[in-house]
């Protein structure tokens, strides 16, 4: 039975809100600098006022892969749980509220260190490249606050289980648990290596740093963040976009399936990400390879039911033949366009994915802009592209207004052109990375060596696309003020909540087992990590001594 609750709570709202308008912020300031990127490394422009390269790039970094995301992920899960499970109690909003200045507190830290150009060292802050120990610690504060806004939807979601015991929980607030499940067990890893190596390192309390075991702390949560993004769009693709149609999804159960898959499969493939890291050896990276190609399967499980849903709901309004319920789907709907143009560039970017994860093939593309093509088709266009799906709903919804045309209209701009400039933007990058351009790198030209000369049309094109791509967040930004001004209606605009073809089957009980869960997924991280990680502390590796390379 779907909860009888239809809105989200007024108080929980402004919290969501709260949340929510830091990532328009950050989106601005991290778009702004996206953009300055490009232009830099088309060769035909220099930053002012002394700004660094690197330094800017580490902003962009940041501030959109890490502060935008994670507040507009606190944002969407609160307001998924208070309008599927009913509001949050006092004592779980105090918690997202604390949550959400501790994460604040921390982004402010972090970004006065880069501006003061103190932490020129990347979203990945790879040692021995070293920044200020207030870098470190901001960052680690934003994570600390996503635990403590954490703890208060999973005290939201247990109170519902306490409540409605025997009863299938709403589909929604299951999934929410599942991703802050995830979360918990891997950022003990980033956790682990900024308050044991980084910040004893940078306050000069020990001169070196391991830094296979620091990279390795790091990938072990690196890889299961890009879920942490991705799972909050898959549950718009699942639970939401069916209702947006008016159809039904495929099932409720296999899409839980598919998100215990990723709390299971995650986690232990972090060394993906290491393949050609000295200090590892190959059986473990093998290993781990195969583990990444089973957290390919729910995706594929993903493609399949939004297909089922697609074409179900084309043949019910009469399409014919192989493709003709592409004609069907409701190509005016901003909220629809954005989202499917994000599944769209999800097959070339996951496809890229499996390119990458491909032992050998890995060789070829690791630390070329191939990789930064391959991230800006998975977290730059499905992730984001419905995450703004999901704010066209949302944000009227909490505000207690109404889609209107010209929202609508920013909406379908905004899809069109986030495309375009992605897609020339990526495309080029893709290309360029091929024919083996570096990432993390300012130069253009490289002294006039030959082999750049082919990449620099292709700079070329980053630029444009990342123009176009500039035009599309102010859209953006015009859009969410539009959502949010303007007269009040009575008739609210829903949060869409859909029903599934199993609505009534009965639940899969284990699958709501969190004991079960918990265990299966540390008992897959120890086969996965144990002896790589036990082997960078017997091994004798010798520690790096810290460098400022800016
Ligand atoms: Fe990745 C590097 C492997 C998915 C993000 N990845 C990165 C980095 C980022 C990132 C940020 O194995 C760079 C980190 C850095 O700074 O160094 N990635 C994978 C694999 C997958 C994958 C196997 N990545 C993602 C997602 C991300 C993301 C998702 C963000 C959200 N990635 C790698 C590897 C590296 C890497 C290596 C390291 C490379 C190196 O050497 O440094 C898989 O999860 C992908 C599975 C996905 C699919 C697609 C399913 C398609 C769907 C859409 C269906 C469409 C429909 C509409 C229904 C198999 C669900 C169609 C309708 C029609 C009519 C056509
Ligand atoms: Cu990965």
């Amino acid at each position: 039975m779907l909860a009888p609750n239809t809105k989200v709570d007024k108080k929980d709202a402004k919290l969501v809100l709260a949340n929510m308008i830091w990532v328009a912020f950050a989106l601005l300031i991290g778009g702004t600098a996206g953009l300055l990127q490009t232009l830099v490394r088309s060769g035909h422009f220099e930053l002012p006022f002394g700004i660094g390269y690197y330094q800017l790039l580490t902003l962009h970094g940041v501030i959109l892969a890490l502060v935008m995301t994670f507040f507009f992920i606190m944002g969407f899960q609160i307001a998924a749980l208070s309008r599927t499970s009913g509001p949050l109690n006092k004592k779980e909003r105090t918690l997202g509220w604390i949550g959400f200045w501790v994460m604040t507190i921390g982004t402010l830290m972090s970004a006065t260190m880069i501006a003061l150009n103190e932490a020129s060292v990347l979203y990945t802050f790879y040692a021995p490249l070293q920044a200020h120990v207030i870098h470190y610690i901001g960052l680690a504060l934003v994570i600390v606050g996503t635990w403590i806004s954490v703890a208060g939807q999973m005290m939201r979601y247990f109170r519902w289980r306490r409540e409605n015991k025997g009863q299938k929980t709403p589909l929604l607030s299951y999934m929410t648990a599942v991703n802050n499940l995830m979360w918990y067990v891997c950022t003990i890893g980033v956790a682990s290596t900024v308050l044991f190596q980084f910040v004893p390192w940078s306050l000069g309390l020990v001169e070196t740093i391991n830094i296979t075991l620091s990279r390795t702390l790091f990938w072990y949560f690196g890889h299961a963040l890009v879920y942490f993004w991705l799972l909050p769009a898959y549950m718009v693709w699942y639970a939401v976009t069916p209702k947006i149609l008016g159809a039904k999804g495929f099932s409720d159960n296999l899409a839980r399936l598919s998100f215990v898959l990723f709390l299971f499969f995650s986690i232990p493939v972090g060394i993906h990400h290491q393949l050609v890291d000295p200090g590892i050896d190959a059986f473990w990276k093998g290993l781990q390879v195969v583990l990444t190609f089973m957290v390919i399967v729910p995706s594929l499980m993903t493609a399949f039911s939004m297909f089922a849903v697609f074409e179900t709901y084309g043949r019910n309004k009469g399409a014919t033949g192989l493709l003709d319920w592409f004609k069907k789907l409701p190509w005016t709907d901003a909220r629809f366009v954005l989202l499917f143009i994000g599944m769209l560039f999800f097959i070339p970017g996951g496809l890229g994915g499996i390119i990458n994860a491909s032992g050998q093939m890995n060789q070829l593309v690791h630390n070329t802009i191939w990789i930064v093509g391959h991230f800006h088709i998975t977290v730059g266009a499905p992730v984001i592209l419905t995450y703004f799906a999901a704010m066209m709903f949302l944000l009227p919804h909490l505000t207690g207004r109404k889609i209107d045309k010209i929202a609508n209209r920013l909406g379908l701009m905004l899809a069109y052109t986030w495309a375009l400039g992605m897609g020339i933007m990526s495309a080029a990058m893709h290309f360029a990375g091929l024919r083996g351009a570096p990432r993390r790198s300012t130069f253009s030209e490289y002294g006039g060596a030959e082999v750049a000369e082919e990449w620099i049309t292709y700079q070329v094109m980053q630029a444009v696309g990342g123009s176009f791509l500039f035009i599309a967040i102010i859209i953006a930004i015009l859009l969410f003020l539009k959502l949010v001004t303007g007269p009040k209606v009575n008739d609210v605009e829903e949060f869409p909540v859909a029903e599934f073809m199993d609505q009534y089957d009965p639940a899969v009980k284990w699958v709501d087992n969190w004991r079960l869960l918990i265990i299966i997924t540390a008992f897959l991280v120890l086969i996965a990590y144990t002896v790589p990680i036990t082997q960078m502390f017997t091994e004798n590796i010798p520690g790096a001594k810290g460098f400022k390379l800016w």
